[in-house]
């Protein structure tokens, strides 16, 4: 098994039904065990400034699928939620990036792990210290840096705000009944 720990993303429409619903389909992925989840953040636009605000979250677990497979499985949650994004850095239904996958550094192909941007973003790094503070995340031949230590020195001041703590499983059973 190999952890992992994925951003989440949305800024248009129900934002929060398109995160509970995201967090739901891939506890339904064969191979994939989700252990933490954060909080939801109100986060400003990074990037292309002019969309609507996004709710962010990071959640972490474990799988036995290869980064290639978590990648495709991340896909079709976002293709099953009609993921919509038209311009390149603008509003999406649903946005999952794959910040760590073990203390593999990968880039190839479709692939490019550890995120190239999350220490650049608060918005990934607050809710990814929340869950996990001390995890550390390779930055180079035996190099690595915890999310603690990316915020120590991240640049980003666009806004992040605790939107919600959410009680996951109320929220969850409440998907099923
Ligand atoms: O990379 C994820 C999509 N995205 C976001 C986001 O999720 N949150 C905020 N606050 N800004 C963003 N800009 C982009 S692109």
């Amino acid at each position: 098994m190999v952890s992992f720990y994925l951003s989440l993303g949305a800024n248009i429409g129900d934002r929060f039904e398109h995160l509970k619903k995201a967090i739901q389909s891939l506890l339904q992925v064969e191979g994939i065990f989700i252990h933490s989840i954060s909080g939801i953040y109100e986060t400003e636009p990074v990037g292309f400034v002019d969309q609507p605000a996004f709710l962010n979250m990071v959640v972490g677990g474990e799988t036995g699928l290869t980064a290639e497979q978590l990648l495709q499985a991340v896909w079709e949650v976002e293709r099953k939620q009609g993921r919509v994004r038209e311009i390149r850095w603008g509003p999406r239904t649903l946005d999952i990036d794959i910040l760590i996958y073990g203390q593999e550094m990968i880039v190839g192909g479709n692939l490019e792990i550890p995120h190239p941007r999350m220490q650049d973003r608060l918005f990934v790094l607050i809710p990814f210290a929340e869950i996990a503070a001390e995890q550390p995340i390779p930055i180079g031949k035996n190099q690595f840096q915890t999310p603690s230590q990316l915020l120590e020195n991240v640049k980003d001041k666009s806004g992040v705000y605790k939107w919600k703590d959410i009680d996951w499983e109320t929220e969850l059973e409440l998907i099923e009944s």
